[in-house]
C-alpha cells in the first residue's frame, strides 16, 4: 500500500489523470514561487501587480475552459484544480482568474456575437485586455432583478445610466460587462469600454477582506454605447445568472484550496511549536483541531472533484453548484478560524496565511450568491417551495 500522506489523506491525487496533474503542478509552482513570496505586500497595498494578467495569460489560465479564440479548451476539472491552487495562494488571485474567465469572458463567449468574440476574447485570454462584470448595485445585491441601471435606445446607440458597486477589477478593466434593464423591461448586457465619455470606475477603499484585489464602483452617467457593443444573445436575467454559475463552480474548488493552505500551515506550525516541553501537535486538543481540518479539506476537495466530473460530463445542475459553494466556503471559513487559533499570536500576522485567508473567505461567503442565497436555492430544490420572498 502507498504510505499515508497527511497532505492528501484520502489519496485524491490518484483520481487525476496526467494532464490534470500537470496543470495542477504548474499552477502550484507559479503560486509558490512567484506569488506567495509577495502576497503580504499585495494584501497591504490592496492590489495585485499589473503583471498578474499577462502572467496568468501566459500560463493559459484565463478562460481556460473555453474553446477557441486563444483559449486553452481545458476540462472543467482542470479549471477547477487551477482555481484550487490559485486560492491556496489568495482568494484575490482566484477572483482575478474567475472574473476574467468565468464572468467577463464567459459572458462574451456564451452571449456575444461572433464579431464580439473575435474582437475581445484573444486579448482577454492573453491577459493583455482586462474585463470586469457589473451586476451588483448599491440597492440590488442578492436580488439583481431589482437593478436600477437603465439602457435606453436612442437611434443606433444605447444610453446607460446607473451605478454598479463592489465590482472586482472595475478600475483596471479595459471592458466592463454591464447589465442593465431596457425600457421594455429586458435585461441586456453591454460592453462598456474604458474611456467612454460618462463612464468612471472609482476604487473602493477600506476593505478588511480580499485586499489583494481591486474592488470598484462603476458609474454610468449617460454613457453612449453603440449597438455593436450589446451582447446580442442576452435578453433576460438568465444571461448574467448563467455566468455566475461558471464562477461559483470555480469557487467550490477555490475554497478547498484556501482551506488546504490553512490546514497545512497549522500542521507545520503545530509540529514545530514547543510549549510545556513538547510540540503542541502532541496535545489532544490540537490533534482534534488538525483532524477536523484534514477531514473538512478532504470532504471539500472530494466534493469539488465530483462536481468537476459532473460538469465534464455535461450533467452538472445549478443546485449542485450551490451545494458545493454552500459546503466548501463554510467549511473553509471554519478551517481558517481553527488554524488561526493553532498558530496563537503568530496567527494574526501576515507572516502566516491563516487570518489573511479567513478574512478573504468572508468575501467569498458573500459574493457569487451569499451563503443564505445558496441555502434558499437548495431549500427550494429540496422542498419544491421558494422562500426568497
Ligand atoms: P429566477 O426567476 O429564478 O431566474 C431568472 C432566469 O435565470 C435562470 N437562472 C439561472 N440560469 C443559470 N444559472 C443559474 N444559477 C440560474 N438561476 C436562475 C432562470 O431559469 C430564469 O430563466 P428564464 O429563461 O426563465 O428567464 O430569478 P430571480 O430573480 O428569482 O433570482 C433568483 C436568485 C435569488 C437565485 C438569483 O437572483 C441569485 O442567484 N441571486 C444572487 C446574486 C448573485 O449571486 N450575485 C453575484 C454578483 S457577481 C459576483 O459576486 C462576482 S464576485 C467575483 C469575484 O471576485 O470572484
Ligand atoms: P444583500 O443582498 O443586501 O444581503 C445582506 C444580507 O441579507 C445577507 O446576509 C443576505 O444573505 C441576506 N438576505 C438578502 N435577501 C435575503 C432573503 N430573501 N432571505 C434571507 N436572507 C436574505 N458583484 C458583481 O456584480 N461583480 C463583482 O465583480 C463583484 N465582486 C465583489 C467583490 C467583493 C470583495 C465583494 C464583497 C462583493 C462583490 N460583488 C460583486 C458583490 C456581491 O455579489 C454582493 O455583495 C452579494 O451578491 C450580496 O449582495 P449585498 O452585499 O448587497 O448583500
Amino acid at each position: 500500500l502507498p504510505a499515508f500522506d497527511p497532505r492528501d489523506p484520502l489519496s485524491l491525487d490518484g483520481l487525476l489523470d496526467d494532464e490534470e496533474r500537470l496543470i495542477r503542478d504548474t499552477v502550484r509552482q507559479y503560486v509558490r514561487e512567484k506569488f506567495l513570496p509577495h502576497v503580504a505586500g499585495y494584501f497591504e497595498n490592496g492590489s495585485l501587480p499589473e503583471t498578474t494578467g499577462p502572467e496568468l495569460g501566459q500560463l493559459g489560465l484565463l478562460g481556460m475552459h473555453l474553446e477557441g479564440y486563444g483559449c486553452a479548451g481545458a476540462s472543467a476539472t482542470a479549471y477547477g484544480l487551477t482555481c484550487l491552487e490559485l486560492e491556496a495562494g489568495d482568494s484575490g488571485l482566484r477572483s482575478y482568474c474567475s472574473v476574467q474567465g468565468s464572468l467577463a469572458m464567459f459572458a462574451i463567449y456564451r452571449w456575444g456575437s461572433e464579431e464580439q468574440k473575435q474582437r475581445w476574447l484573444p486579448g482577454m485570454a492573453a491577459g493583455t485586455t482586462i474585463g470586469c462584470f457589473g451586476l451588483t448595485e448599491p440597492d440590488a445585491g442578492s436580488n439583481p432583478a431589482g437593478m436600477r441601471t437603465r439602457a435606453k435606445k436612442v437611434g443606433d446607440k444605447w444610453v446607460l445610466n446607473g451605478t454598479k458597486m463592489w465590482i472586482t477589477n472595475g478600475s483596471l478593466a479595459d471592458v466592463a460587462i454591464v447589465w442593465a434593464r431596457t425600457e421594455e423591461g429586458k435585461v441586456n448586457g453591454f460592453l462598456v469600454e474604458k474611456g467612454m465619455p460618462g463612464f468612471t470606475a472609482p476604487v473602493m477603499h477600506g476593505k478588511l477582506s480580499l485586499r489583494a484585489s481591486v474592488t470598484s464602483e462603476l458609474v454610468l452617467d449617460g454613457v453612449e454605447v453603440p449597438e455593436a457593443n450589446r451582447l446580442t444573445e442576452a435578453t433576460s436575467l438568465r444571461a448574467p445568472l448563467s455566468c455566475l454559475n461558471e464562477a461559483r463552480y470555480g469557487i467550490v474548488w477555490g475554497a478547498a484550496g484556501a482551506a488546504r493552505a490553512c490546514y497545512e500551515a497549522a500542521l507545520d506550525y503545530a509540529k514545530t511549536r514547543v510549549q510545556f516541553d513538547k510540540p503542541i501537535a502532541g496535545y489532544q486538543l490540537t490533534q482534534a483541531k488538525l483532524v477536523e481540518m484534514a477531514v473538512k479539506v478532504g470532504q471539500s476537495t472530494m466534493l469539488a472533484m465530483h462536481l468537476g466530473r459532473l460538469k465534464d460530463a455535461g450533467t452538472l445542475r445549478t443546485e449542485q453548484v450551490s451545494f458545493g459553494k454552500y459546503h466548501n466556503v463554510h467549511a473553509a471559513l471554519e478551517v481558517a478560524h481553527s488554524a488561526r487559533s493553532v498558530l496563537g499570536a503568530n496567527g494574526i500576522t501576515l507572516e502566516y496565511p491563516v487570518l489573511r485567508h479567513a478574512n478573504n473567505l468572508e468575501s467569498v461567503y458573500t459574493y457569487e450568491g451569499t451563503h443564505e442565497m445558496h441555502t434558499l436555492i437548495l431549500g427550494q430544490a429540496i422542498t419544491g417551495l421558494a422562500a426568497f420572498t
